[in-house]
């Protein structure tokens, strides 16, 4: 395209916002050589200088925030047929429908709101949890065998599952043996999650062990954990039961979902299939944290009780 053809069309553009009342036009008495207006006069050359502060501060190109309740419900289909419908399809999942479509791609709000909501997921996966709260709780920190960052962390889940040689001698040192009840905390794949439900699922657990009669053992955090670490825990605490809080893997703009996963005397081959698991755990919409805590106590009686967990608890 050539530049007279190209000075046109910015001219037609400008022409249109300032009719739309988006641009004002320049004061004759105030030159503004790097505004928009500038651009509305016919020249063979395109305009390209950097903006400065004289630049028209009337341009707003700002978008409302997309990640609000509200935002998130608001339909962005063109002309709907059954613009009600669409509403109650939007309210009753959270899922991304009824986002319309500007010609084949995303229309900038739901391009934003989802490049928010990965944002959010990056964070709770890459960022490590509050010291403060681990302090709270006077949980003192262990780490797996990955020595590499959280990009090891990622990649190689094996490692996560064992515990390095400091880690068994700290909790050795450290921890009450042959316990009822063997609380740990891993970081998993979200710290946000551990920060969100913490607080309030701990108490509860430990008082609701405590108030069943059973012994708590000497809690503590787990570093680049995953879920078969249960196995080297069951190994050196030798509990009847060990309960490990974790993050779960991040969903678009669901960080703060944490689970439980449990095992009967967990010990080295143990798989899933000896595992139990309570999920999903956050506030507003999941299991709440302080009902999953009663819970979990509930479940670590029954596998106490029945000696196994996992698919022969279900089948005891
Ligand atoms: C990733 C995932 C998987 C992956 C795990 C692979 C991997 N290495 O990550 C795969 C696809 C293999 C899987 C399979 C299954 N999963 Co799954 N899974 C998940 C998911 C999406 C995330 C789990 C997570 O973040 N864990 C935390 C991280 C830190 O753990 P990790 O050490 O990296 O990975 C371990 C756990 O994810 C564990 N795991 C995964 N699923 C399950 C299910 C059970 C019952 C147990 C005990 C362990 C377990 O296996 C991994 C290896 O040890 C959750 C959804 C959620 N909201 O949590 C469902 C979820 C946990 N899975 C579920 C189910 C039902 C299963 C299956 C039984 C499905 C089936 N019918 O075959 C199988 C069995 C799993 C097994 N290992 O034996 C349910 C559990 C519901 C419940 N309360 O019992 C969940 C909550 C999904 C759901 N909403 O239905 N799963």
């Amino acid at each position: 395209m050539d530049d007279t053809k190209l000075a046109a069309i910015v001219e037609a553009v400008v022409r249109e916002l300032k009719a739309a009342g988006v641009v004002q036009p320049a004061s004759s008495s105030a030159p503004q050589p790097d505004s928009v207006s500038q651009a509305s006069a016919p020249s063979s050359v395109v305009p390209v200088k950097p903006r400065s502060s004289t630049f028209n501060s009337d341009l707003n190109i700002d978008l409302p925030d997309p990640t609000t309740p509200e935002a998130r419900l608001k339909p962005y289909v063109d002309h709907p047929k059954d613009a009600a419908g669409v509403r109650a399809l939007m309210a009753s999942t959270s899922a991304r429908i009824g986002v319309g479509r500007a010609g084949p791609r995303s229309k900038t709000n739901a391009l934003l709101l989802f490049q928010g909501d990965h944002a959010v997921t990056q964070d709770a996966l890459y960022r490590d949890v509050d010291q403060k709260l681990l302090d709270e709780f006077n949980l003192f920190t262990v780490q797996t065998k990955v020595t590499g960052g959280k990009q090891e962390f990622l990649l190689r889940p094996d490692l996560g599952r064992l515990l390095n040689d400091e880690a068994k001698r700290i909790i050795n040192e450290k921890c009450q043996k042959n316990v009822n009840i063997q609380l740990v905390i891993g970081d998993g794949l979200s710290a946000a999650a551990i920060e969100a439900n913490l607080r309030q699922m701990f108490p509860v657990i430990k008082q609701g062990t405590q108030a069943a009669g059973l012994t708590f053992g000497t809690p503590f955090f787990v570093k680049y954990a995953r879920v078969g670490i249960l196995n080297d825990i069951g190994e050196l605490i030798k509990p009847d039961v060990v309960i490990l809080l974790i993050g779960e893997r991040p969903g678009l703009g669901r960080a703060e979902s944490m689970s439980a996963y449990m095992g009967y005397k967990p010990k080295y081959g143990d798989t899933d299939a000896d595992r139990d698991v309570v999920c999903n755990i956050f506030e507003n919409g999941g299991t709440n944290p302080l009902e999953a805590g009663a819970f979990v106590v509930q479940i670590a009686q029954k596998m106490r009780k029945n000696q196994a967990s996992g698919v022969k608890l279900k089948l005891a």
